[in-house]
């Protein structure tokens, strides 16, 4: 039994040494181990011996048993050890390779320019305000100071859907809710970016629709050195701190008095150029100071309450700061044309 023992043992840890896969493994420890196998066999046949040789052939059984198991378990273990050595090998990636670049977008100009736009304006305090574009003709026209049979307010001029409801031809109507839901009470301050719409041919600088950012300011004392301040600042911002800005009077039916605005030209810095058109200034907007009426529609008392408002083009603005010669190159949608603004 014993010369059994030590014949299986060197039987089976040659057939280990031989083996090359983890399944012939295996099948070697089921072979000579599993309840089937050789050793359980002599084990079982232990009661046939004399009693004073059963734990020594026992003890035997057991360390036949461990030195196939222990062998079997180490080149498990080295079989798997060089399996892995043998994938890391194969899977090694070169991490000096340069990478895929990643294609990133950029924000339309137009968008670049207003959004520029409302966080300087956002950093003096103004909220940004959003309103309908299918507007009524009250809020469009009346509250602004331009009652029925105002030349302003020529059909020809306007999208209207009914007789009542048009496409809105300023962001002005979202001033005046802005200011009805303050219910009299100041301060406003706010911005309104925004579609309008006019019944123009397009053309290099006509758009039947496009964007406008107005203004407005209402409160106790608020006075038109207010507004030059505000405008400075923006101009300032916007084009350089060289700037300077310069008030013409005009008119708008809906303040008083009105002004035209003008920014020293940033690319001659007012020696005048062809930008500026050899007068060394540029115009970027139109403001003045609420008109009284506009006010008090909104029920605001003007005896109390004064205001300033302004209004601007950011296709003008994005043009001038671009030197872009169409306005139909924003809407054009050519990414010949929107690429040229992607700074990554
Ligand atoms: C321009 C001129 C302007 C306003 C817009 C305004 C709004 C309210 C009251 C008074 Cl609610 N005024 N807006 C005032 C002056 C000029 O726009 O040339 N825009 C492109």
């Amino acid at each position: 039994m014993q010369d059994r023992l030590i014949t299986l043992q060197t039987e089976a840890i040659e057939k280990i040494e031989h083996a090359s896969s983890l399944k012939e493994l295996q099948d070697i420890r089921v072979q000579y181990l599993g309840k089937k196998g050789p050793i359980t066999e002599v084990l079982r046949g232990m009661g046939q011996l004399p009693a004073d040789e059963r734990p020594k052939m026992g003890q035997l059984a057991n360390d036949v048993r461990e030195a196939i198991t222990s062998k079997l378990d180490e080149n498990i273990k080295k079989l798997e050890r060089a399996k892995l050595d043998e994938q890391l090998a194969n899977e090694t990636i070169d991490v000096t390779l340069p990478g895929r670049p990643i294609r990133k977008g950029n924000a339309h100009p137009l968008t670049a320019v207003i959004e520029e736009i409302e966080d300087l304006f956002i950093g003096m305090g103004f909220s940004v305000a959003e309103g309908p574009e299918v507007e009524t003709d009250y809020y469009n026209f009346e509250a602004l100071n331009l009652p029925k049979n105002h030349p302003a307010r020529d059909m020809q001029d306007s999208f209207f859907i009914t007789e009542d409801f048009l496409l809105r031809t300023q962001t002005s109507p979202v001033q005046a809710r802005t200011m009805e839901r303050h219910k009299g009470k100041g301060p406003v301050k706010i911005i309104s970016p925004g579609k309008v719409y006019r019944r123009d041919t397009d053309d290099a600088t006509h758009s039947h629709q496009f964007m406008q950012i107005e203004g407005l300011m209402v409160d106790e004392n608020v006075r038109m050195s207010d507004l030059k301040g505000i405008l400075t600042t923006f101009a300032q911002k916007l084009f350089g701190e060289e700037r300077e800005i310069r008030l013409r009077p005009s008119f708008f039916p809906f303040t008083e008095p009105s002004v035209e605005v003008d920014v020293s030209c940033f690319k001659c810095n007012g020696k005048g150029c062809p930008i500026c058109k050899r007068t060394g200034w540029i115009e970027i907007l139109g403001a003045g100071m609420v008109h009284p009426n506009v006010l008090e529609m909104a029920g605001f008392d003007p005896k109390v309450y004064t205001g300033f408002a302004f209004g601007m083009g950011p296709e003008r603005i994005a043009m001038l700061k671009y030197g872009i010669e169409d306005i139909r190159h924003f809407y054009a949608n050519d990414l010949r044309f929107l690429q040229q603004f992607n700074r990554s």
